[in-house]
């Protein structure tokens, strides 16, 4: 039986054993037609996910991901990991038991395939963008609407893709003294609800500007700044041939290793590498790369941060970064459990939690400080509140810890998925003109 065949099945006893049994060779042999072959690694072992049992505390979650697995969801008393098959023996070894819940869904139940060699979503998931997609629907709305919506392109991939930023204002050719708002979507490959979050709040502030009171307050008093694709390289290879191949990371060769790509969210620059919340190992899920910033992705959207600084002043005052799953409203620091700290007084963290705790009532998700879920090094919304003083989220968006959907929902979530976060986005971009107005501290911090 080929991998191939293998892939996507829902947990079988028989396909569990086999892909156990037979990961380690279906790796190793050369595979004739994949349309990879020649590539560094011509036929990567797809990984799979596992439920845990026990490793329901922060710390053993941490533990867990120096394995090199990814952690997905910490439920009661297990949690869900991505590992691939020499990952998952490292698992066992720490003396845990799992049990397989199986390898990407495929989910194309009338049979029509992609073209070999073309990325692209199964057709029972059409209702997502793939990057072409995704280019052309931005490209409309800023056609549509080009009083008020802007588009640049800030960089490349590794690949050579377009990284583009999304600009909505009000005299969007001009930069106005507005405070600058900035969500960021899809670091990691398999989060693809991501990408449809960022073109959810493209449209809504497009269409609705002129009939939504909320949505004309935000875009006049603000410059919104969405980068909906961090990692299109990632991205599209989670497509290959219309099958999910369960990819996070990036698609950077990594320098005497046959493994590919490094972890966008652990290799931003701050505290990087710092405190064991990432990995040195090229085939972890969470390898951090050689140096901060040394994914070209993370370097593009770093340096446009750093563009945004406007006579010594940063414009940017609050941001989310999209991820999935968990359903989680996230804060600084997660390279650390403490609160306060150097660069974290005890009126950052209040500010931090009453927002961020009003945002998790309006989107029913768990408010909580990052380093709660496990610790990480090299994140971005570590990196944007300790290097850019940012009030910087992380929001896991759907489905909850329980759910079985994992980073692959059905199409049919989308529209209610995103639309979920309308009332967050619009809170954040609220406060942004001073966020310690949250905690009743307005005339101190920002007269
Ligand atoms: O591990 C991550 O990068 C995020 N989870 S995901 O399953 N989407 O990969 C969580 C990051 C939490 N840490 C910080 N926000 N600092
Ligand atoms: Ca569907
Ligand atoms: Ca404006
Ligand atoms: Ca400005
Ligand atoms: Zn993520």
């Amino acid at each position: 039986m080929r991998l191939k065949q293998l892939r996507g099945r829902r947990t079988t006893a028989v396909a569990a054993l086999l892909t156990m049994a037979l990961a380690v060779p279906i790796a190793a042999q050369a595979d004739e037609d994949s349309p990879h072959n020649g590539e560094a690694k011509a036929s990567a072992e797809v990984p799979r996910q596992y439920e845990v049992k026990g490793a329901d505390t922060a710390a053993e979650r941490t533990k867990l991901a120096r394995t090199g697995v990814s952690v997905d969801a910490a439920r009661k008393g297990s949690v869900v990991i991505t590992a691939d098959s020499a990952q998952l023996k490292k698992v066992h070894a720490l003396g845990y038991a799992t049990k397989d819940l199986g390898g990407p869904p495929l989910r194309n139940s009338k049979g029509v395939k992609v073209k070999p060699g073309v990325a692209d979503f199964p057709s029972d998931d059409s209702g997502y963008h793939n990057y072409d997609e995704m280019t052309k629907a931005i490209d409309d709305a800023v056609a549509k609407h080009s009083d008020i919506i802007s588009k640049q392109v800030i960089g490349k991939s590794h690949e050579g893709k377009d990284i583009v930023a999304v600009k909505i204002s009000d005299n969007v050719k001009d930069d106005e003294a507005e405070p600058e708002v900035l969500f960021t979507h899809h670091q990691h490959a398999r989060e693809h609800l991501t990408v449809e979050m960022a073109l959810y709040l493209i449209k809504e502030f497009g269409d609705k500007y002129g009939s939504d009171d909320a949505i004309k307050k935000a875009v006049d008093g603000r410059e919104i700044w969405i980068v909906p694709d961090i990692n299109p390289d990632g991205g599209e290879y989670d497509l290959t041939d219309g099958e999910y191949q369960m990819w996070r990371k990036n698609r950077q060769p990594n320098e005497g290793s046959q493994e590919i790509g490094t972890d966008p969210n652990r290799n931003w620059d701050f505290k990087w590498g710092c405190c064991d919340g990432s990995s040195t190992d090229p085939g972890a899920e969470d390898y951090r790369g050689t140096a901060p910033s040394s994914a070209p992705e993370v370097k593009v959207v770093t340096d446009f941060v750093n563009s945004r600084v406007v006579d010594g002043k940063q414009q940017i005052k609050a941001a989310i970064d999209f991820h999935t799953y968990g359903e989680l409203v996230m804060w600084p620091w997660g390279w650390t459990s403490d609160e306060v700290t150097d660069g974290m007084t005890q009126d950052d963290i209040d500010t931090f939690k009453a927002v961020g705790k009003d945002m998790a009532g309006s989107n029913n998700y768990t408010p909580q400080q990052s380093s709660a879920l496990y610790v990480t090094d090299g994140a971005i919304d570590d990196y944007l509140w300790g290097a850019q003083k940012v009030f910087a989220y992380t929001f896991e968006m759907y489905p909850g810890d329980s759910g079985s959907d994992g980073f692959y929902p059905p199409d049919e979530v989308i529209e209610k998925e995103t639309s979920r976060n309308r009332e967050a986005v619009l809170k954040l971009i609220d406060n942004a003109d001073c966020m310690y107005k949250a905690i009743g501290k307005e005339e101190q911090y920002c007269k």
